[in-house]
């Protein structure tokens, strides 16, 4: 048994299967109906190295909203399963991460308690059918449903698509370095006992 979940999970309003692997080499197959938020989903298991299998079936005749946000819970929920009690794993992860004129700060504690810090300014409402307010909700949503204390800030960045593309790298490359095993580790990263 591998560090992996699957999740199926079904509302008035989405209709979402998910099966994560943290251990995997970033294969992702997505289907969420909205083109670019599975292009930023795509990038997240590519930079990870995870493995991320997705569909979802969600009310897009409403908004995003529900789907954006449900995705967040599950994939969060998916992220806690799969980790386990956490032991011998980093525990803290961050990247900087630049892209073209886009710098992106991310940091990961997976302390149990959720917490998410986010200061990303986008000047867009929409990019492609993404609506650019989701991102907040997404990243809050996988923050308080993984119980990861999460921080996420734009330093820099004028393109939309650049700066959210850069926010989902940050986050796989964080989250990468958090989740890894470090040998010298016995039972879990933290004083008390627990995370
Ligand atoms: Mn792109």
């Amino acid at each position: 048994m591998g560090r992996s979940a699957d999740i199926s999970r079904e509302t008035r309003e989405t209709d979402i299967r998910l099966k994560l692997d943290l251990d995997g080499s970033g294969r992702a197959e997505i289907q969420t109906g909205i083109g670019f938020f599975d292009h930023m989903l795509n990038s997240f298991a590519r930079h990870g190295f995870f493995d991320l299998s997705l569909s979802v079936k969600g009310d897009l005749h409403v908004d995003t909203h529900h789907t954006v946000e449900d995705t967040g819970i599950v994939l969060g929920t998916a992220i806690k399963q799969a980790l386990g009690s956490k032991a011998s794993i980093k525990r803290y992860g961050s990247m900087i991460l630049p892209m073209d004129e886009t710098l992106i700060l991310c940091a990961v504690d997976l302390s149990g308690r959720p917490y998410l810090g986010y200061d990303v300014l986008l000047t867009t409402e929409r990019v492609g059918d993404f609506e650019t307010e989701m991102l907040r909700e997404f990243f809050y949503a996988v923050s308080y449903a993984s119980e990861m204390n999460l921080h996420i800030r734009k330093l820099a960045g004028e393109n939309n698509h650049h700066v959210i593309e850069g926010t989902f790298k940050a986050f796989a490359k964080a989250l990468d370095e958090a989740t890894s095993p470090d040998h010298r580790i016995t039972g879990v990263l933290s004083t008390k006992g627990t995370l």
